[in-house]
């Protein structure tokens, strides 16, 4: 952790505000996504503001691959950046995730897309996400969340509408809600 850039390992003074973002398109992705929310409220770092309601979206990128449940986390914390990314890869590890094929299936995938103002460029945590302007199944949940959010300074709603995968998210209801 030595050679990481101070901004990715100094903890803040008092809890800043970081934005996650969840998916899941192996097993069953539903109890996956809730046990890692449920893993993030138990944590004495992480205090949960806000989670979206899951997103039903067509795979981005990859090959061929079931459709993913996405949903978007807000949290308050005190971990650094770089304590967050571990936490992160706790809980994909905890969903037994294998990492094998590069934006292949995955039983739980665990993206930083913003931490406080900060802007990294590092390899190993760069942020904001790089990705996450382009892509409706990040933006769309979580203007579901925060319909006030900006990402570089644009609105997400914005963002989410202009994104090519717009048209493929939809916004389902969880077991707990659901009918029968
Ligand atoms: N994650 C990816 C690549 N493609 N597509 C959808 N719909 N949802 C994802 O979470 C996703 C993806 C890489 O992490
Ligand atoms: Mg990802
Ligand atoms: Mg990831």
């Amino acid at each position: 952790m030595d050679q990481l850039p101070e901004d990715l390992t100094t903890a803040p003074a008092h809890p800043v505000s970081a934005v996650l973002a969840l998916g899941s398109n192996l097993g069953d992705s539903q109890q996956i996504l809730h046990d890692a929310v449920e893993a993030l409220r138990a944590h004495a770092q992480v205090h949960v503001t806000a989670v979206s309601p899951l997103a039903k979206t067509a795979p981005v990128g990859g090959p061929a691959q079931p459709d993913f449940l996405n949903q978007v986390v807000l949290i308050d914390t005190t971990l650094a950046p770089y304590e967050l990314l571990e936490l992160a890869q706790k809980l994909e590890q905890a969903a037994a995730r294998v990492r094998d094929i590069r934006w292949g299936p995955r039983t739980l995938d665990v993206d930083i897309i913003t931490y406080d103002e900060v802007v990294s460029d590092h390899p190993v945590l760069t942020l904001p996400h790089p990705r996450a302007q382009q892509r409706a199944f990040v933006l769309t949940p979580w203007a579901w969340a925060d319909s006030e959010a900006t990402l570089n300074g644009v609105p997400v709603t914005q963002l989410a509408a202009q994104a090519d995968d717009a048209a493929t998210v939809q916004q389902v209801s969880t077991r707990q809600e659901g009918t029968p």
